[in-house]
C-alpha cells in the first residue's frame, strides 16, 4: 500500500489536497480529503469524489478523432499532428495568425497548463478573449477600490462577531467554508446571508435576507446611509486611510432612502436590522459570491459593498474585511514567462460576445479556432447563437478528456490525461493562498496525453524552434514560472514535489492600511442609483446557478439521453400558470426555448425561477435561454439578467 498526495484541478474556491490509497499492484483503492490539510480536513464534496470515476470512466476519449463527412474516424497520433500542424501552418500562411482564435478557459488549474498559450502565442498573436464568463465584474471593483483582490484566510472567519454571505452559496460552491462557518455560529457570530433564494447556506444562518435580484447596490447604498445618518461609521479609517468620500456622502445624500430600499424588496426595518448587524458588531466580514455581479451593474454592486467594510473600519484588521476573490498568489508566478506575453495587444474579444463576433465582427475571417480547458459551445451565453457561431469557422479542434458538446461541434479532438496521471502545480483557489506540487498517481491512459506533450509535439512538427528552447520540459518549465516563489522561499523544486504549502503574508488584507490604489487609499465609488425596467412579456427572471453534484458541465457526462432539468419556483408561480410539481414546462426567452421539470421550492421568490446551469445540449442546455450581454465593470457575462415566460408543455 502506498499513499500518493495530489490535488483538486477543479476551478473552485476550495482547491483541496486529495490523498489516494494505491494497493501494491497499482490498482487504486480510494480518494479521500487530505486529513492534515487545514483547509481540506479530510472531506472532499461531491465533485472532488468523483475524480476516481472520471479517471476511470468509460467515456473517456483514448485516441485522436476527426470528424469525416458527419461522423467521427479515429487517427493515430502521428496522423493528428501532422493534419493539425499543416493546417495550422497553412492558416497562418494564408490569412495570417490573428486569423487562429485561442479559446481557452479554466477547466484545470494546473499551472503547466497554461502551455496552451504559450505555444499560441509563440506561433503569433492570435485571436484571444477577454474578460470573463465568472469574476470579472467583481475583480475589476475590488481593484478600483483596494488596488488589489485579497481574501481573509478561511480561519480568520473565526474572529468576526458578524459574517455576511453576500451572494455565495457555499453549501454548494465551497464546502470546506461550511465548518468554520458553523464553528462561528458556535461561537456566538451572527451568520447573515443575503440572496434572492432561500438556499441551503440561507438555511443554516441566524439571519437571513431575501433581496430581490440585482439590488445590491441599492441594498449597500441604503445600509451606507443608514450608517451616515446615525454615526455608526470610522472616522478615524474615513480621514487617513480613504479617498472620495465627501463626494461619495455628497452624492448618497441626493439618492431617497425609501426608493433604495424599495428596489431591494426587503422593508426598512428589516434593512435597518441588517445595517445594525453589520455595524454596531465589530469586527464582521463580508464574505461575497460571484452571482450578485453576473448583471450589467455587476462592478458597482461590488462597489457599494465593498464602501462599508470602509466606513465602519473593518477593512485591515482581523475578522474583518470584504473577502471577494483571491490574488494574492498570482506575485509568486512569472506570468511573463508562463504565457510568453506580448507587451503590446493582440486581437481579442470580449468572451461573452464570442457569437456576435465570430458572426459579425469578423465575418469569414476566423478560420479555426483551438479550444482548451473549456466547453464554450455549452457556457458561453446564447447557445443557439454560439452554434452558429461554431458552424461558421472552417476548423474547430478541441483537447479535452470527454466528448462534450464543444468537443462534438468540433472537427478534431485530442484526448488528454486527468489530473492523476499527471504532476502539476496548482494554486488556483479562488478563496485560500496554499498551493500544492501534485504528484503522478498513474501513467496517463493508454491513447492520451499531457497538454504539455501535445503542444511539444506541434511545436517539433512546426519547426517552432524558439518555443522549443523556451520550454523544453515540463520540469524546466515549472522551475523558470517558479523562479518568483523558489528564489523567495530558498526552496528547490525537488523540495515541493509531493507536498502542499501555504503562501505567507496575507493573513489580514490591508492590515497596514497602505492600499494599492493610485494614492495608497481606499477609494469610495461615486453612488448612483436608476430604476431597471422588466419587460411584461418575460416577467420571471431566470438565476442559473452552479450545482452542488457538478462543476459546470463537467460532471453531467453519465447522464443519458432524454434527461430533462428541473426549474425551481415558488407555489405562486405555479398557481398562476397552473403547473404541478413534475409536470413538464416549456420556458421562453428572447433568446429560445427549453424544456424542463417543474420543481415547487418554498426558498424562491415570486417573480424568480431557477435552473442549474451545466446541463449538456442533450439536456436543454439552459445559456439557450441566456443573452449577451456585459457589466458595467470588467466584461463580466450577465447570466442571470435573464427574463423568461413559463408555459404548461401540452
Ligand atoms: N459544486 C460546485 N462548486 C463550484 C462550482 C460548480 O459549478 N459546482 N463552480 C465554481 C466556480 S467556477 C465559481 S465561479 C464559484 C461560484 O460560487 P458562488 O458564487 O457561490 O455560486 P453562484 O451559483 O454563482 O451564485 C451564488 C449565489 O448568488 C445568488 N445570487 C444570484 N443573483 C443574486 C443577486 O442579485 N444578489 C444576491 N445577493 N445574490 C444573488 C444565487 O442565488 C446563489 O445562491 O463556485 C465554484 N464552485
Ligand atoms: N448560465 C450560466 N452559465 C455559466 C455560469 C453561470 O453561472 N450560469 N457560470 C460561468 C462560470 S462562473 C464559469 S467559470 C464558466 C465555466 O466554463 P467552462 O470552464 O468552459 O466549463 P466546464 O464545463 O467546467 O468545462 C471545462 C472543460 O475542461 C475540460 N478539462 C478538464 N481538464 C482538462 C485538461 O487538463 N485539459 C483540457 N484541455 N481540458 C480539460 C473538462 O472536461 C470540461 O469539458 O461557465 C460560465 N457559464
Ligand atoms: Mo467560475
Amino acid at each position: 500500500m502506498k499513499t500518493i498526495k495530489t490535488a483538486c484541478s477543479l476551478d473552485c474556491w476550495d482547491a483541496c489536497s486529495i490523498q489516494v490509497t494505491l494497493s501494491d499492484d497499482d490498482k487504486l483503492i480510494k480518494v479521500v480529503g487530505d486529513k492534515q490539510h487545514s483547509i481540506t480536513r479530510g472531506f472532499l464534496c461531491q465533485k472532488g469524489a468523483e475524480h476516481l470515476n472520471r479517471l476511470k470512466s468509460p467515456e473517456r476519449i483514448t485516441s485522436p478523432m476527426k470528424k469525416v463527412n458527419g461522423q467521427w474516424v479515429k487517427l493515430s497520433w502521428p496522423q493528428a499532428i501532422n493534419e493539425i500542424s499543416a493546417i495550422l501552418r497553412d492558416t497562418v500562411n494564408c490569412y495570417g495568425a490573428s486569423s487562429i482564435l485561442h479559446y481557452s478557459e479554466s477547466g484545470h488549474g494546473g499551472l503547466s497548463k497554461n502551455i496552451d498559450t504559450a505555444f499560441f502565442n509563440s506561433l503569433g498573436k492570435v485571436t484571444v478573449p477577454r474578460g470573463s464568463l465568472c469574476w470579472g465584474a467583481g475583480i475589476a471593483a475590488q481593484k478600483e477600490d483596494f488596488g488589489r483582490v485579497l481574501s481573509h484566510t478561511p480561519e480568520d472567519t473565526l474572529h468576526s462577531k458578524t459574517i455576511l454571505i453576500w451572494g455565495r452559496n457555499p453549501v454548494h460552491t465551497n464546502v470546506h467554508l461550511v465548518p468554520f462557518l458553523k464553528e462561528a455560529k458556535v461561537q456566538g457570530a451572527n451568520l447573515v446571508v443575503i440572496d434572492p433564494i432561500e438556499t441551503a447556506t440561507a438555511k443554516m444562518a441566524t439571519h437571513y435576507f431575501q433581496i430581490r435580484p440585482e439590488s445590491d447596490g441599492a441594498l449597500a447604498l441604503a445600509m451606507a446611509k443608514i450608517i451616515l445618518e446615525n454615526e455608526w461609521f470610522d472616522k478615524g479609517f474615513i480621514l487617513r486611510f480613504s479617498w472620495g468620500f465627501t463626494e461619495y456622502a455628497d452624492r448618497l445624500a441626493e439618492l431617497p432612502l425609501e426608493d433604495l430600499i424599495r428596489a431591494t424588496g426587503l422593508s426598512p426595518e428589516a434593512v435597518t436590522q441588517l445595517t445594525k448587524l453589520y455595524a454596531l458588531h465589530s469586527p464582521a466580514s463580508i464574505i461575497l459570491g460571484y452571482g450578485l455581479q453576473r448583471y450589467p451593474k455587476g462592478g458597482m454592486n461590488i462597489r457599494y459593498i465593498d464602501a462599508l467594510g470602509a466606513l465602519t473600519g473593518n477593512i485591515g484588521i482581523q475578522g474583518g474585511g470584504v473577502s471577494y476573490g483571491n490574488k494574492f498568489v498570482s506575485q509568486w508566478i512569472d506570468w511573463d514567462y508562463v504565457e510568453n506575453a506580448y507587451s503590446d495587444r493582440q486581437p481579442s474579444f470580449i468572451r461573452a460576445f464570442f457569437s456576435k463576433y465570430i458572426l459579425e465582427e469578423r465575418k469569414d475571417e476566423i478560420k479555426l479556432m483551438f479550444i482548451t480547458k473549456g466547453n464554450p459551445l455549452l457556457q458561453l451565453p446564447n447557445t443557439n447563437q454560439t452554434i452558429e457561431a461554431f458552424k461558421a469557422i472552417p476548423v474547430k479542434v478541441t483537447i479535452d478528456l470527454f466528448m462534450t458538446d464543444t468537443a462534438q461541434y468540433s472537427d478534431y479532438v485530442l484526448p488528454c490525461s486527468h489530473i492523476f496521471e499527471e504532476e502539476d502545480f496548482l494554486c488556483s483557489s479562488m478563496w485560500h493562498s496554499h498551493f500544492y506540487y501534485t504528484q503522478r498517481v498513474l501513467p496517463p491512459r493508454h491513447g492520451v496525453k499531457e497538454e504539455f506533450e501535445i503542444f511539444n509535439l506541434l511545436a517539433r512538427s512546426l519547426g517552432m524552434k524558439e518555443y522549443l528552447a523556451k520550454y523544453p520540459s515540463k520540469e524546466a518549465y515549472l522551475k523558470r514560472a517558479l523562479a518568483p516563489l523558489l528564489n523567495n522561499s530558498g526552496l528547490t523544486l525537488a523540495e515541493l514535489q509531493g507536498k502542499s504549502f501555504k503562501f505567507e503574508g496575507n493573513e489580514i488584507p490591508w492590515e497596514n492600511r497602505i492600499f494599492a490604489t493610485t494614492t495608497g487609499k481606499f477609494h469610495f465609488a461615486i453612488p448612483s442609483w436608476v430604476k431597471g425596467n422588466r419587460s411584461e412579456d418575460y416577467p420571471l427572471q431566470l438565476l442559473s446557478l452552479h450545482p452542488k453534484h457538478s462543476l459546470h458541465s463537467q460532471h453531467n457526462v453519465h447522464l443519458k439521453e432524454g434527461f430533462l432539468p428541473e426549474v425551481y419556483m415558488s407555489q405562486k408561480t405555479m398557481n398562476t400558470y397552473g403547473i404541478k410539481p413534475k409536470d413538464q414546462v416549456t420556458l421562453e426567452s428572447i433568446e429560445g426555448k427549453i424544456t424542463a421539470v417543474a420543481a415547487l421550492d418554498h426558498g424562491v421568490p415570486e417573480e424568480v425561477i431557477m435552473i442549474y446551469e451545466g446541463w449538456w445540449i442533450k439536456h436543454q442546455a439552459v445559456n439557450r435561454l441566456t443573452s449577451l450581454g456585459v457589466s458595467d465593470l470588467g466584461e463580466q457575462a450577465t447570466y442571470n439578467h435573464c427574463f423568461c415566460k413559463i408555459s404548461l408543455l401540452r
